[in-house]
């Protein structure tokens, strides 16, 4: 009888931890769809039509009310890629300067300092933010290639054409770790077969999405009335070794464990559910 019992529970457990982790996995995959869209809807209006058929204020009205179609992001917003020798030009296009991304700490030593005004440093290229949803407003005019995490995305995503996830990193203005999707967008029709270097060539953009995890993996476990009843961590797990926790509060070892794989749809990157009871039998 003892055993039944374990064994039942033992089920229960990672039935509960298999279900909560499609629903994430789900959600991610409806929302990196959306924003996949999200980057051909810039080809096709912005780059395509002359003049363009979108700007700021259509970007912002667009995605805050397709926003429910990208469960769990934070907010979408829009890079240009910018060539050094167009960067004048851009800047006087668009009325501001290039901004470089900093740490929080940077800026507060920044602020010390007089007439800083954190221009991006001299660079062949630039991501400069020139649409954004109002949620990540803060962004707008800052060279997403001066962040180490943007900026490795941007190069896997135009030389790969598919959807590329950063590792988990502090997002700006956010007090929580997140990751960015990004998707590359091109010029030209490409073939399906391009080459990486056609496609960097080809690259005009690249659309991202941010997601705060754990406010938003909470507001997922929130909806299934279970969060008395199993702790739930989600983890970065790329660097086997060394895994970041991504949601959820140090582990207290109550006997079971069942681990769900997530598969955020880059192959770069491994991500772990780990499940267990809050309480011992
Ligand atoms: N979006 C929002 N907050 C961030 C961030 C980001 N990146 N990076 C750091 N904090 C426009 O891949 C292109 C979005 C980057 C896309």
């Amino acid at each position: 009888l003892n055993m039944n019992i374990m064994l039942r529970r033992e089920h229960l457990l990672a039935n509960m931890c298999d279900e909560r982790a499609r629903m994430l996995q789900d959600q991610f995959n409806v929302s990196m769809n959306h924003v996949h869209a999200l980057a051909i809807l810039v080809s096709t209006f912005h780059h395509d039509k002359h003049p363009s058929a979108i700007n700021q204020k259509i970007f912002g009205e667009y995605t805050e009310s397709t926003a429910f179609e990208r469960p769990l992001t934070s907010g979408v917003a829009y890079a240009m890629k910018v060539l050094h020798s167009d960067r004048m030009h851009f800047e006087r296009q668009h009325k501001w300067t290039i901004k470089k991304m900093e740490t929080e700490n940077e800026a507060l030593v920044q602020d010390c300092i007089p007439e800083n005004l954190d221009l991006a440093p001299f660079e062949d290229e630039y991501a400069p933010v020139i649409f954004a949803q109002e949620t990540v407003s803060h962004i707008v005019s800052i060279d997403m290639m001066s962040g180490k995490e943007d900026r490795e995305n941007i190069l896997r995503a135009r030389a790969s054409g598919k959807g590329v996830l950063t590792s988990p990193f502090k997002l700006l203005k956010s007090n929580h770790l997140g990751v960015v999707l990004t998707f590359a967008v091109y010029n030209t029709n490409l073939p399906p077969n391009a080459t990486s270097k056609q496609r960097i060539e080809a690259t005009v953009g690249y659309l991202g999405a941010s997601y705060d995890v754990p406010s938003l993996v909470e507001k997922l476990l929130h909806q299934l009335a279970s969060k008395q009843t199993i702790a739930v961590n989600v983890y970065d797990t790329t660097n086997a070794s060394a895994p970041i926790t991504m949601y959820g509060t140090d582990v207290v070892d109550t006997g079971l464990l069942h681990i769900s794989s997530l598969d955020f749809g880059d192959p770069l990157r491994k991500h772990e559910m780990h499940c267990r009871f809050k309480q011992r039998p």
